[in-house]
């Protein structure tokens, strides 16, 4: 691309690599916070200007473009079909040349917060790179919240901002903000485009960083005068697209896998816990494999369902606050714990310094800064999951562990039937129960679909309930617990796989908080089913409040409009259950029309999710709906 000045000058940037991006410096990435050496791997910077994997063997003519053709160029060009937005002054040169884009699809959400959402669960839905885009100030800053919801839970996004003009820029002018200053902690990197002839290496850089190591978001800040100024190119750009992970042990990872190899063989009460990082690393066959080869127990996370098939004899379900008895026991008592891809947070632990008193902990991630975060690893090990979990499989040994697993079963046996309701013999003219509801979508979608789960007690039974058996068959907002994550969440998902159902599962209060993008469901086409949990309150609030603060009922009872009424006013299918024996036929009729539909299900407001480990304590003290005190088991 002649023309262009090769990039290798730092200050043409205001990036931010703060150090949560040190797995980014680890891979040659751009974690020097100097800025000093923009390289990737050996290689500086202005090399991605260069053609390398699709070299143009066409004669290509001189195009003079502006600066926001060139950023729909070097989306195409870094892999982005489809972007979610909003667009407002400080973005409309790049919506302007966006419109003669029709390869790159465009979304238009309904609130910008949706539109980093809607990015997160295209980027879960497909392991690539999300896109999506804002103008400057209140634009910018709706994003925020979806950005640090993709941060906590380790999804690669691409956030595009407009920006005012250079000059303007320090001077309070109309929507301003200091967007690169906010998103300092919630994103692993954020670029301010200084030029036009930049936008190729900033744009590669961004996907490069938001893919690799542990995934997350970039922002790239676009000022409106680098949209509009012009800029010549000579030939088609490179593909910045990110390059394909190896995922090899090096030598380190290596001894301490064989370590890792040599307590699991060893233990007498082992439980292997798989995470998110598992199923985005492609890690679950690994994980099968290696727990078909030595015989030992897995639970996941909530991140983790699906990762390890959920009917399999080895699985013991989820574990954390509202894990099953037997998992959360199990890490309890267990001898040793191989945490794979995830990060024992303070939901899986509870008391760190009581926390799983006669195990040694075996932890992997690629993510050097999660050891020691919360819990003691007395053996880290720096890799990816694949390649740790292929590594363990090979070097495992089976045996039957015959005392380990009679408890197992037995606190399996004792807490089997908590919390579930006999359909046939409950009267069917009362509301179902949130469990009845969640088994009922399972039945009627038989496993095949994609269920989004938004923030509350209907999180917690899906993950109950519903049963997992393969990756990305659930998706939800774990770290940071964002209301109103999943109907704009499913309509990424839904625009990524069209052939797929996607059925968003939300509460009335994340319904409340995400409704206007019903509309947007309509006018793009997305036929996405959404099932309304409807318990007229905040209910995981409510339990709180009855379990910990007095049954102070403050604030958690929530009006709310006919939300059938309201789905119909946008022109969607949607009905109303207030019987259980109306339940099956709904969620059908749902499943089988043509369109977007919701189902507003009736719940009793009443309703407690058990099992629970209370904050602060083990999951040795987790309780259950039959009241029986499992420290007893
Ligand atoms: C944006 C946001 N605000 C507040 C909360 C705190 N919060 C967690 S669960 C919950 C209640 C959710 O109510 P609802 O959507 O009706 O689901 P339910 O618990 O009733 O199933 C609240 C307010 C949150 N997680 N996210
Ligand atoms: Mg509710």
């Amino acid at each position: 691309m002649p023309g262009l000045p090769p990039v290798t000058q730092r200050q043409r940037y205001a990036h931010v690599p703060h150090e949560r991006s040190a797995e980014a410096g680890k891979q040659g990435g751009t974690a020097d916070p100097t800025g000093s050496s923009l390289t990737r791997g050996d290689e500086p910077l202005a090399a991605l200007l260069t053609p390398q994997r699709t070299p143009p063997t066409q004669a290509h003519a001189n195009r003079t473009l502006t600066g926001g053709a060139l950023a729909c160029e070097a989306l195409l060009a870094a892999g982005a079909t489809t972007l979610f937005g909003y667009p407002g002054g400080a973005a409309l040169p790049f919506y302007r040349e966006l419109a003669r884009y029709p390869r790159l699809r465009h979304v238009l959400v309904r609130h910008e917060q949706n539109a980093a959402h809607a990015a997160d669960g295209y980027a879960r839905a497909t392991g690539r790179v999300g896109v999506c885009v804002a103008t400057s100030g209140p634009g910018a800053t709706n994003l925020l919240t979806g950005l640090a919801t993709a941060y906590m839970d380790c999804v690669p996004v691409v956030a595009l901002t407009g920006q005012v003009a250079r000059a303007a820029i320090g001077t309070q002018a109309f929507q301003e903000v200091d967007v690169i200053g906010m998103v300092g902690p919630i994103t692993k990197g954020a670029f301010q485009l200084k030029s036009a002839e930049d936008i190729p290496a900033v744009f590669a850089e961004a996907f490069r960083l938001a893919a690799e190591g542990r995934p997350g978001p970039v922002l790239i800040d676009f000022p409106k005068d680098v949209q509009l100024a012009t800029v010549e190119l000579s030939e088609p750009l490179a593909d910045l697209a990110p390059a394909e992970y190896e995922c090899e042990l090096d030598p380190a990872a290596d001894f301490a896998l064989r370590q890792a190899a040599a307590l699991l063989n060893s233990a007498e009460r082992p439980l292997v816990i798989a995470g998110h990082g598992v199923a985005m690393a492609g890690a679950a066959s690994a994980l099968l494999r290696l727990a078909e080869a030595s015989g030992v127990p897995v639970g996941t996370t909530l991140l983790g369902l699906g990762v390890f098939p959920q009917h399999h004899p080895q699985s013991l379900g989820m574990v954390g606050m509202h894990g099953t008895v037997q998992a959360n026991l199990a890490m309890q008592h267990a001898d040793l714990i191989v945490g794979v891809g995830m990060r024992f947070d303070d939901r899986v632990v509870g008391r760190p310094k009581d926390f799983a008193p006669g195990a040694r902990i075996v932890h992997v991630d690629v993510d050097p800064q999660s050891f020691g975060r919360v819990v003691r690893a007395d053996v880290p090990v720096l890799a990816d999951a694949r390649a740790a979990l292929d590594g363990l499989a090979s070097l495992a040994e089976w045996r039957a562990r015959a005392a380990w697993w009679t408890r197992l079963q037995q606190w399996t046996d004792d807490h089997a039937a908590c919390g579930i309701v006999d359909t046939h013999m409950a009267p069917p003219d009362e509301p179902p129960t949130t469990p009845e509801v969640i088994r009922a979508l399972r039945r009627v979608l038989g496993g095949a679909a994609t269920v989004v789960a938004d923030i509350g007690q209907h999180q917690m039974f899906v993950a109950l309930h519903h049963g997992f058996d393969r990756p990305g068959q659930v998706l939800t907002s774990g770290g940071l617990g964002t209301m109103g994550y999943a109907l704009p969440a499913a309509m990424g998902v839904k625009t990524a796989e069209p052939g797929r159902a996607v059925w968003a599962v939300v509460g009335d209060g994340g319904f409340q908080m995400s409704a206007a993008e019903l509309s947007t469901l309509v006018a793009a086409r997305l036929p996405v089913k959404v099932l309304v949990v409807n318990n007229q309150c905040l209910g995981m609030v409510r339990q709180w409040q009855e379990l910990f603060y007095d049954n102070v009922y403050s604030h958690s009872l929530l009006p709310q409009p006919d939300f059938e009424a309201l789905a119909k006013a946008h022109g969607i299918w949607a009905t109303t259950v207030r019987r259980r024996d109306q339940l099956e036929n709904a969620l059908r009729e749902a499943a089988l029309h043509p369109g977007p539909t919701v189902v507003d299900v009736r719940v009793p407001v009443e309703e407690t999710v058990y099992p629970m480990v209370p904050a602060g304590s083990t999951p040795g003290d987790v309780r259950c709906v039959d009241a029986v005190d499992a420290s007893f088991c």
